[in-house]
């Protein structure tokens, strides 16, 4: 007698900023069993009561090869990355892990002819020469940050994968992503969910970005809707294979300080610019999303008014 497993898909890092949210919302579809939520910090699996999860470091190709043929799986959520700021502390290690992990999904997405992998590109992929306002989907990229050129290089493999191999691997490049469920790590937009938790504690806050720095960003809720509609798109919409332009809002830290502070008359802000600052000023101001909303119907919902509102409303009571 044979059984087969039922057919599951792999969320990689998922303990992070965006696979918390995205592992959630893909239970919520498939069904918890269809679900494994992957991380290699064993604790952090702990909030994932509603699916399956599994301790795995993407850079063990055996453990990650045997997940895969154990448990059917058939679509890859590959979001363990090093992000900005932490690359620039540790420049060969953050090459090595995200470049690394990612040729070897890619690899394996060949072999066992996986459905479907969805990785995250950034707006890290631009550089310093790119037109910073309404950064078209096509121009000069030529990142200075070892997590920009990771994600530059990988956009060119997926490309390839998809090219020569017909592996269905689809990418979005994440303007700064904000949330009140899960903390981000590492990165330079990080700021911007730093200070709803500093205005909420009645605590003052230090910006580590200038007041005039502004950055692409958007509210988690849209960051999932795009990746969702993203993955289900028929495959002839998606025409793009490298990664998907994205885009939502626009602020600075003096605009979001303000925004918060129309619901906390007290709260309070300083400015101390550190190494980040390079990172941000290096990167677009605003960017053009067209291709996205004209293939595959991507619209977003959340402005800065909307989003400041939301989170004011729901982090007081959450708990982490
Ligand atoms: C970072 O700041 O490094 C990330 C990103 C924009 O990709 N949030």
């Amino acid at each position: 007698m044979c059984s087969f497993a039922m057919e599951s898909i792999l969320i990689i890092g998922a303990a992070g900023q965006l696979g918390s949210e995205l592992t959630q919302e893909l239970a919520n579809i498939y069904g918890g069993d269809h679900v494994i939520a992957t991380d290699i910090n064993p604790e952090a699996l702990e909030k994932f009561d509603f699916c399956k999860s599994i301790r795995m470091d993407v850079m063990d190709q055996e453990a990650v090869r045997k997940v895969v043929k154990e448990e059917n799986v058939k679509q890859i959520y590959h979001l363990a990355a090093v992000l900005s700021a932490t690359g620039e502390k540790k420049p060969l290690f953050a090459w090595q892990l995200n470049m690394e992990s990612l040729l070897f999904i890619l690899e394996l997405a060949k072999e066992e002819k996986l459905d479907k992998i969805y990785w995250p590109s950034s707006i890290a992929v631009f550089g310093p020469n790119t037109p910073k306002i309404n950064t078209p989907q096509y121009c000069v990229k030529e990142p200075n940050t070892v997590y920009g050129i990771s994600k530059q290089a990988g956009e060119r493999w997926c490309e390839y994968y998809f090219q020569k191999y017909g592996v269905d691997v689809r990418s979005l490049r994440y303007p700064g992503l904000i949330g009140y469920k899960s903390l981000p790590g590492g990165g330079t937009t990080d700021y911007a969910v730093d200070i709803f938790h500093k205005a909420i504690a009645g605590e003052h806050f230090v910006s580590f970005l200038n007041e005039e720095t502004y950055l692409p960003m958007m509210y988690m809720p849209d960051a999932i809707k795009a990746t969702i509609d993203l993955m289900h798109a028929p495959i002839e919409d998606i025409k793009i294979r490298s990664s998907y332009n994205l885009s939502a809002m626009s602020f600075s830290p003096k605009e979001i300080y303000s925004s918060i502070k129309l619901h906390y008359p007290d709260f309070s802000i300083s400015y101390q610019p550190d190494f980040r600052q390079a990172i941000a000023d290096s990167w677009p101001d605003s960017i053009d999303d067209s291709h996205a909303r004209q293939d595959w119907g991507w619209k977003h919902e959340f402005g800065l008014s909307e989003m400041t509102a939301d989170i004011l409303k729901h982090l007081p009571s959450f708990s982490f």
